[in-house]
């Protein structure tokens, strides 16, 4: 099948600043984009490291993720694994040593923003959302080895690395089919059947043999822009923190408005209900190896 054969193409890169101007520019083209040194003015690109957030924060206890979705036995898609709390100080002690001893162990979700609000002060994504109760925002801290499976979010993304280095796998909306949306209750993620564990899952594995149209590494300092629909799959090369943002823009909801409408809604009551704030370090997993 050609699309297998296809080399992937190199990611544009533009010097521009992440602002309101900029974005609404990129968002008409629907071509990912990486902005180079466009968060240098960011507080947390200064006072994010691994050291200050040990000094400043290492008390608080934190949800590690060793997860992987799986093909569940009677269809459709599982997280199996595993969910530690530790405290901070400790993870980011063994993510410095990068001696491999977190096994991939990821702090991923927005844990570390609802524990610690003012994080969010740190950045300056551009105010383009429809209303900041409808968008969600991630935080990402992660050592060589964290591994995100395929997936499309039902949102455009900015992700914005802090420290650290993430290679960044993919592939257009043009190849959803040939990627098989896979069966899964998400507010934001479809996942790829061809890349679920156990066959799946591992980064060196290409899915479904299909090569991705984009392969590149997204270094600290540099932003990439996802438009919908675009699938993802990112491994972390070097010790990392990173932040997202996922917004819909009105011309977004004019054009996917029936598909979005769940998606949208349930953020919206989830946001609304302060009780999931403080419950959501918890997660719906089953009890297993996350590689078998
Ligand atoms: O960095 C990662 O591990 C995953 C990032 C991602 O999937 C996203 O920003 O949507």
């Amino acid at each position: 099948m050609e699309t297998k054969l296809q080399a992937s193409r190199a990611i544009q890169r533009r010097a521009t600043k992440v602002d309101e101007k900029s974005i609404r520019e990129i968002e008409r083209h629907r071509e990912p984009l990486v902005f180079t040194g466009g968060i240098e003015h960011w507080p947390a690109r200064s006072k994010w490291t691994f050291s200050w957030l040990r000094d400043r924060h290492g008390h608080v206890v934190v949800p590690v993720e060793w997860l992987r979705y799986h093909r569940a036995e009677h269809g459709g898609v599982e997280r199996v694994g595993k969910v530690e709390q530790m405290p901070l100080r400790d993870y980011l002690d063994a993510l410095v040593r990068d001696d491999g001893g977190l096994d991939g162990g990821y702090l991923i979700g927005r844990d570390l923003l609802v524990l610690l609000p003012e994080l969010r002060g740190d950045t300056l994504f551009p105010e383009v959302q429809l209303s900041e109760r409808l968008t969600e925002r991630l935080f990402f801290m992660g050592p060589r080895g964290a591994f995100t499976q395929l997936h499309f979010d039902r949102a455009l993304n900015l992700h914005a690395m802090i420290a650290g280095r993430k290679r960044w796998q993919l592939y257009g909306p043009d190849k959803s089919q040939l990627l098989r949306p896979a069966r899964y209750e998400s507010t934001w993620s479809v996942m790829s059947e061809y890349d679920l564990a156990p066959d799946g899952g591992q980064p060196e594995y290409v899915p479904g043999g299909i090569q991705p149209d984009y392969d590149f590494v997204l270094e600290a300092g540099e932003v990439v822009y996802v438009p919908y629909g675009w699938w993802h799959r990112v491994e972390t090369l070097a010790p990392s923190i990173a932040t997202n943002f996922w917004w819909w823009s009105w011309p977004l909801l004019v054009e996917h408005g029936p598909g979005l409408f769940g998606t949208v809604a349930k953020n919206a009551v989830l946001t609304r209900i302060k009780r999931y704030e403080r419950n959501n370090v918890g997660r719906r997993y089953r009890n297993g190896d996350m590689r078998s």
